[in-house]
């Protein structure tokens, strides 16, 4: 008879990895999947036959009965099972908790509502440039605890959502980082103070806090050891900005300038931004500088996020499908106008998330020439952008696609940066950006009718 019992709510990525991890330890298991019709279940079973399987509604009684339960970051934490239960005083964590109860190198940790992928992947790069094993996972993609299957790194990098944050306790990062805050799920975390509470647990006993001195919202409230701030201004002292030096545009530490921007093959100053925070990781690492530069200038950036499709009769095509939030779209739209002798022709909506989509009217009234809107919260958009740009609406991206060559004009580029996310008609932001690309490939490949 065992003594402990665990719950495994969610059998997505993250569930099916704490199966296969907690399924090795001397415990009692039951997995949980709200999802009535949910696929592959009885290969799941069958490969797990000592784990008593649920799905559909879930037994309120059946998780008063156990002894933890491990939540998927898909899921609230209201679900009035997992409240009662919290009540009961079981404890309810999450994959990353589990992953950092064991992990036996230390652990880097990222968040923010935007680009944390792309700087996991930069912070990966450096370490590796530098001669360090290094493992890379969490939110990004490869679940954490997979990631214990590998032999023991030198360092962990994890990408940490507000959802994983949210039910970890056992924080203890080599080096934290906030890189900015803006809205985004507020239908999970209800307010922006909560979202914000979510994100800057990352900083708890944390040897080194890293945050961007441009955003309020990332200063750290609790005390870390070692602070390193980065921004897009000039450094002070032991800062990472940017210095002008003869019209050109300098990645610097403090008055020491130490990689030219034209050096990067990402664009834009949201990836300026990206790269000083990048630095300011790697120096928390006290990694050497030379490996550091080495791996900032040969990265080429992440799938769907502002990728460069193609370019023809002198217009571009970018997909930032991963630009799932209002900030995101915005840093995408200001990153790439700046640099423009045309316009942005905006494709754009989705599933809104409950946002605000106000803060795009300054960016579109700046750089855009037109905004061409599809999905299910077209309508708010729109109203949103009232009296900007002109507004068209599309059934799909196929249509938008063929639109948007249409009325481009030379020196435009075409963005679909969509500020939502993308579940009312695709499964994710990767198959949306795929559609996307494989529709602009195939105007310029196939002798389509321009609309
Ligand atoms: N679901 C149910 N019932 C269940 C379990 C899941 O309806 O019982 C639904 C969820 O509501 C959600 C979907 O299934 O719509 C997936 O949820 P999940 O928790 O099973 O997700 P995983 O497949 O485990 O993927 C999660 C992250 N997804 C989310 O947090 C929603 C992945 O980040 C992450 O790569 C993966 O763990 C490994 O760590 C994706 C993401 O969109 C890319 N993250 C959000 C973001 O970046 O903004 C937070």
């Amino acid at each position: 008879m065992y003594t402990n019992k665990t719950i495994i709510l969610g059998l997505g990525k993250t569930g099916l990895s704490c199966l296969h991890y907690l399924a090795k330890q001397d415990i009692s298991l039951i997995a949980v999947d709200t999802r009535e019709n949910f696929p592959d279940l009885q290969k799941i079973q069958k490969e797990f036959p000592a784990v008593a399987f649920y799905v559909g509604e879930i037994d309120e009684k059946l998780f008063l009965q156990a002894t933890e339960i491990v939540v998927s970051p898909g899921l609230s934490l209201e679900i009035p099972a997992i409240v009662k239960a919290k009540q009961a005083g079981i404890p309810v964590i999450g994959d990353i908790e589990l992953f950092l109860r064991v992990a036996k190198a230390p652990v880097i940790g990222i968040t923010g509502t935007n680009a944390k992928g792309t700087v996991t992947t930069l912070v990966g790069e450096m370490l590796a440039q530098a001669g360090k094993r290094v493992l890379v996972g969490g939110n990004i993609g490869t679940p954490a605890l997979d990631l214990l299957i590998e032999n023991i790194p030198d360092y962990y990098v994890l990408e940490l959502s507000s959802f994983q944050l949210e039910t970890t306790y056992s924080l203890q990062l080599i080096a934290a980082a906030i890189l900015n805050v803006s809205e985004d799920h507020l239908d999970r975390h209800g307010t922006m103070t909560n979202y914000m509470a979510a994100k800057w647990r990352i900083y708890q006993n944390c040897q080194t806090a890293i945050y961007n001195r441009d955003d309020e919202a990332t200063v750290p409230l609790e005390s870390a050891s070692r602070k390193i701030t980065f921004g897009l201004t000039a450094p002070g002292a032991d800062e990472f900005g940017l210095l002008e030096i003869k019209g050109e545009t300098w990645l610097s530490i403090a008055e020491q300038a130490l990689l030219n921007t034209n050096e990067l093959r990402i664009k834009g100053r949201h990836n300026w931004s990206n790269a000083l925070a990048a630095l300011a990781i790697g120096t928390a690492l006290n990694l050497p500088v030379p490996s550091m530069l080495q791996a900032l200038r040969i990265f080429k950036g992440l799938p769907h996020r502002c990728e460069w499709i193609l370019e023809q009769d002198n217009i571009a095509w970018y997909d930032d499908s991963k630009g799932t939030n209002v900030g995101s779209t915005v840093a995408a739209i200001q990153g790439i106008g700046g640099t423009l002798t045309g316009k942005i022709i905006l494709i754009a909506g989705g599933l809104g998330k409950g946002a605000d989509f106000a803060p795009l009217r300054d960016p579109v009234n700046s750089y855009v020439r037109q905004v061409i809107l599809l999905g299910q919260d077209a309508p708010l958009l729109a109203t949103a952008l009232a009296d900007t740009v002109s507004i068209s609406h599309v059934k799909n991206l196929e249509e938008a696609v063929l639109y948007a060559r249409r009325i481009a004009q030379s020196g435009d580029v075409i963005l679909l940066s969509p500020a939502c996310a993308s579940w009312d008609m695709f499964r994710d932001y990767a198959e949306r950006g795929d559609i996307f690309k494989a529709a602009v490939s195939n105007l310029y490949h196939s002798n389509l009718e321009v609309i």
